[in-house]
């Protein structure tokens, strides 16, 4: 039985750019063939379970402005807020949902409550999935609500708040495993420091490695075939983040030996916020072999802060599936909605507009990435650039020597010519398909 929430909006439907209802589908139809693939298994949407359903519509200045039926903290409640969830995830016909425990159970006084109600809510998911089509993206655990991870969870100073955190972590990748989690997410907002007058670095960032290493080690234990996957952000909640982005983050998974095990959840709106563009952070993962999966949201470009909007530009957007793209496309990962309506947004038909438009948009720059890759302009021009190292004198000299090198400059009587790098006529290139 429907619980009336979303009242008479329909599943929403491919209707082509002709059409005007604002709940149509007007560039994802989902069964469109892109090199080689159907839309829906490029772009693997999942929807966020903690702004869609979770946030309050709260900001720094004053408090709640959404009214929903199921907000509280009973486990009654709860499952009325699963039943909305898949009724929303079926209007969408959205593939995949993301979730926090916090997001999902009502929140115990001790460790064993909060598992037990997890618990719970999972097997009740697990009978919604049955025959549902949505399925799990990712599972992750909030470790950063609660105050007793106000000086982080595995990066506190207090041991039983690391082994808090680690036990509630095991919960999680439980539930995860449980329900077919095709990733388990871990973003550690509060693991990094306000002050570095009271904060022992080295100590941390050993336990925050450890910490992830366990998180392997059960990964394999439980034989969870799902890809562990943390999130980079610079700052916000903390003053700093240990994983400030993409680059910081694979020196700390190489310094720990976990380079091969753990891929990286990357943010548009968190590059933004650590001064990188989002293609900055998608190529550099690529370029190290970690790209995992995407949170598109995007920031507000005047206010300094993580605005989590909607994403709603195609240029954009076009760039960022372009080096997905490049990179072989999503396997494990997909494209989450890490993203929440503005405050005054009160109707369920925002939160239906909000992700037909997201989807709409990054379905209109996966189709723009992917015309730009078959028709190949960028990537001849990259190889024009660079077709020096495929020659002979190129391909010698990474083998070569100081002094050899040296010596050949000066008998060669090398002396090179710069060369334009036509940026403008690379951006108008991109125009051309955006
Ligand atoms: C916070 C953020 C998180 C993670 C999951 O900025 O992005 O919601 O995606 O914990
Ligand atoms: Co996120």
């Amino acid at each position: 039985m429907s619980t009336g929430f979303f009242k008479d909006i329909q599943k929403a439907k491919y209707e082509g750019t002709s059409s005007s209802n604002p709940l149509s589908f007007q560039h994802y139809d989902k069964d469109e063939v892109v090199m080689g693939k159907r839309l829906e298994d490029h772009l693997r949407f999942a929807v966020a379970y903690w702004h869609s359903f979770a946030w309050p519509g709260g900001d720094p200045f004053g408090g709640q402005t959404f009214e929903r039926p199921w907000f509280g903290d009973t486990m009654d409640l709860a499952k009325l807020k699963a039943d909305v969830a898949f009724e929303m995830f079926d209007i969408l016909d959205a593939p995949y949902f993301c979730f926090h425990d916090a997001d999902v159970r009502p929140e115990g006084d001790s460790f064993a409550e909060n598992t037990r109600n997890l618990e719970e809510i999972v097997d009740y998911f697990a009978e919604k999935m049955e025959t549902s089509k949505t399925k799990l993206l990712w599972g992750t655990a909030n470790l950063f609500s609660h105050r007793r991870y106000m000086s982080g969870a595995a990066t506190n100073p207090d041991p039983e708040v690391f082994a808090f955190a680690a036990a509630t972590v095991k919960t999680c990748m439980d539930a995860t495993h449980k329900l077919g989690g095709e990733n388990y997410v871990l973003w550690g907002g509060r693991e990094g420091y306000e002050t570095l007058l009271n904060t022992d670095m080295g100590r941390e960032l050993d336990n925050m490695g450890r910490f992830l290493s366990m998180v392997v080690e059960y990964k394999h234990k439980i034989g969870f075939k799902g890809t562990i996957l943390v999130e980079p952000k610079p700052q916000e909640p903390s003053k700093h983040q240990y994983d400030f982005d993409a680059a910081t983050c694979f020196g700390f998974l190489q310094k720990y030996g976990l380079e091969n095990e753990v891929k990286l959840n990357l943010e548009q709106g968190h590059a933004i916020l650590a001064g990188h563009s989002f293609e900055h952070e998608l190529a550099t993962a690529a370029a190290l072999g970690v790209l995992g999966s995407i949170d598109m949201n995007r920031n507000d470009y005047q206010s300094g802060w993580d605005t989590d909007q909607f994403p709603n530009s195609v240029p954009e957007v076009a760039l960022t599936y372009y080096h997905i793209l490049k990179d072989g496309g999503f396997t494990t990962g997909g494209t989450n909605f890490d993203a929440k309506l503005r405050r005054q947004s009160l109707d369920p038909v925002d939160l239906i507009a909000a992700h037909i438009g997201g989807m709409d948009v990054c379905a209109r720059g996966l189709k723009a990435a992917a015309a730009m890759i078959e028709d190949g302009g960028l990537e001849d021009a990259l190889n024009e650039r660079y077709a020096g190292w495929d020659q002979p004198f190129g391909g010698d000299l990474l083998g070569s020597n100081l002094e050899d090198i040296a010596s050949q400059v000066a008998r060669e009587e090398i002396n090179p010519a710069p060369k334009s790098g036509r940026q403008e006529i690379l951006e108008n290139y991109v125009n051309r398909f955006v």
